[in-house]
C-alpha cells in the first residue's frame, strides 16, 4: 500500500504571502543559517497527519469537510512575528495569527478527530512558519532583526476553507498538492 504525506491547511491570500515573503528576504540578509519557506508554501498548519496509507484519505476528507461545515467564514489577521521553542535555542520563525475562536474549534475538531493524537497539554499555537533554523550561526542578529516586526501587520482575511495537502520531499524543499478542498459553513453558496 502506498503512503504520502498529508496535512490540513488555511491558505493565505497572495498578497499576504508576498509580504511576508518580501520580510524573510530581508531578514535573510542577518546571514543567520535558516532554511526559509517558498512563498507559494506559506500556509497556516491546522493538523499534520503525517505518512498515511493513500486509502486513508477519503475517511480523512469526510472528517475535515464534516468539522468545516459546522463553521461560518471568519476573519483572521495575521500581526506580529516570534520564534519556537525560545529565542535562546530558535528553531522556527514565525509570523503570528490572530486567534479567532473558529480557528481553535477547528483546530480542535481536526486534533480530536484524526490521527495521530496530539500529545497530551500540547496547545494549538496558530502561526505561519516563515523559516527553520539550521545551526546557531547570527541568530542572536536574525531575532533582533526579527523583533523590528513586533507590530507589523501582514494582512487580513476571510477563511472559507480548510485545504488536504499532500507533500512530497525533494532536494529543493516540499511540494505541496492540493488533495481535497472542506468549505466552511455556506462559504461557496450560489449567491457569492
Ligand atoms: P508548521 O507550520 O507548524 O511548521 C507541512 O509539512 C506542515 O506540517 C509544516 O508546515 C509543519 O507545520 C507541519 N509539520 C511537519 N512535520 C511535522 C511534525 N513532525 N509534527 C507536527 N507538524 C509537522
Amino acid at each position: 500500500m502506498s503512503t504520502i504525506r498529508a496535512f490540513i491547511a488555511i491558505d493565505l491570500p497572495e498578497a499576504v504571502r508576498k509580504r511576508i515573503a518580501s520580510m524573510g528576504r530581508e531578514l535573510a540578509q542577518s546571514g543567520a543559517d535558516v532554511r526559509w519557506v517558498r512563498e507559494q508554501n506559506l500556509h497556516l498548519t491546522l493538523k499534520f497527519l503525517g505518512n498515511i496509507e493513500e486509502d486513508r484519505l477519503d475517511s480523512a476528507t469526510r472528517i475535515v469537510r464534516d468539522a468545516t461545515a459546522r463553521l461560518r467564514p471568519f476573519d483572521m489577521q495575521l500581526h506580529g512575528t516570534g520564534v519556537l521553542p525560545g529565542r535562546k535555542r530558535p528553531r522556527v520563525v514565525y509570523v503570528g495569527a490572530g486567534a479567532p475562536v473558529e480557528l481553535f474549534q477547528l483546530a480542535g475538531m481536526l486534533g480530536g478527530a484524526l490521527d495521530p493524537p496530539e500529545p497530551p497539554g500540547r496547545r494549538f499555537l496558530p502561526h505561519i512558519t516563515i523559516g527553520r533554523v539550521r545551526s546557531g550561526k547570527a541568530v542572536e542578529r536574525l531575532v533582533k532583526e526579527l523583533d523590528r516586526h513586533d507590530d507589523t501587520h501582514f494582512g487580513e482575511f476571510t477563511v472559507k476553507e480548510a485545504v488536504i495537502y499532500e507533500s512530497v520531499l525533494g532536494r529543493n524543499g516540499p511540494t505541496y498538492t492540493v488533495r481535497a478542498n472542506a468549505p466552511l459553513g455556506g462559504a461557496f453558496s450560489p449567491k457569492d
